[in-house]
């Protein structure tokens, strides 16, 4: 884990549909609230007024049928947008980023999902990024039938929760095979449990963080 309190941290927040990334959020902030840390919340794909033009292009009906090499690129342009604009000057003032959703999502739906090229994922990452990359991501981790059931009971299904569970069960094994990867930057958290058991989960990462 990357513990360096006196630096600015960029933490991302992962996961399949459903798993519960937004009712943590409000938690994470709680925790950053009370040890007095300055951040900025934001989400991908968005976090600008291109960003999030382009999500609601990628998110919505109107190009349902956009082929899968340009889902991809749009967005590496809409993260592209974000960094120059919001992550990087955020990170250079001395705040902390709390980012729902980041490159992750695009090796887990893109890559694994859609099953694009993961090279490619990465020439991309390496061009947008350069060495940019979270500290800190916590991976929100639930089988796809329970994270389908709780986002199905919230809200009438995007472009993405259309697809089927095949296509998430990729999702779920690249994001747990990148965990695997990278176990110092990626925390695992079991997202199947109630919320007070999620919640306490995240407070021992954040424990040995702040
Ligand atoms: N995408 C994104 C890509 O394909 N590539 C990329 O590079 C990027 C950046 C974005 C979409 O874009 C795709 C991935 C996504 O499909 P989004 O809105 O960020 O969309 O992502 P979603 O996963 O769709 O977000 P959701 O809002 O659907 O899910 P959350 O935030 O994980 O779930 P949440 O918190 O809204 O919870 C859902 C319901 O479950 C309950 C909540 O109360 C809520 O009703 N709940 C629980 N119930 C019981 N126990 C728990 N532990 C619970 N936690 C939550």
């Amino acid at each position: 884990m990357n513990n360096k309190s006196n630096q600015p941290l960029f933490i991302t927040l992962e996961g399949s549909e459903g798993v519960g990334k937004t009712s943590n959020l409000e938690y994470i902030k709680s925790l950053l609230d009370g040890a007095g840390i300055e951040y900025i919340e934001t989400r991908e794909p968005g976090g600008t007024p291109l960003g999030e033009a382009l999500r609601n292009t990628l998110l919505g009906e109107d190009f349902k049928g956009m082929s899968d090499d340009t889902e991809l690129m749009l967005m590496f342009a809409a993260r592209a947008e974000h960094v120059a604009q919001v992550i990087r000057p955020a990170l250079e003032q001395g705040q902390w980023v709390l980012c729902d959703r980041f490159t992750d999502s695009t090796y887990a739906y893109q890559g694994g999902g859609r099953q694009l090229d993961m090279d490619r994922i990465a020439g991309l990452e390496q061009w947008v990024l350069g060495d940019l990359r979270p500290d800190i991501t916590l991976l929100l981790d639930a089988p796809v039938d329970i994270g389908r059931e709780r986002a199905g009971k919230r809200s009438e299904p995007d472009r993405f929760e259309q697809e089927r569970d095949a296509f998430f069960n990729r999702v779920r094994e690249t994001y747990l095979a990148r965990a695997k990867q990278e176990p110092d930057r990626i925390k695992v958290i079991d997202a199947s449990k109630d919320l007070d058991n999620v919640q306490s989960q995240i407070k021992e990462v954040f424990d040995n963080l702040i």
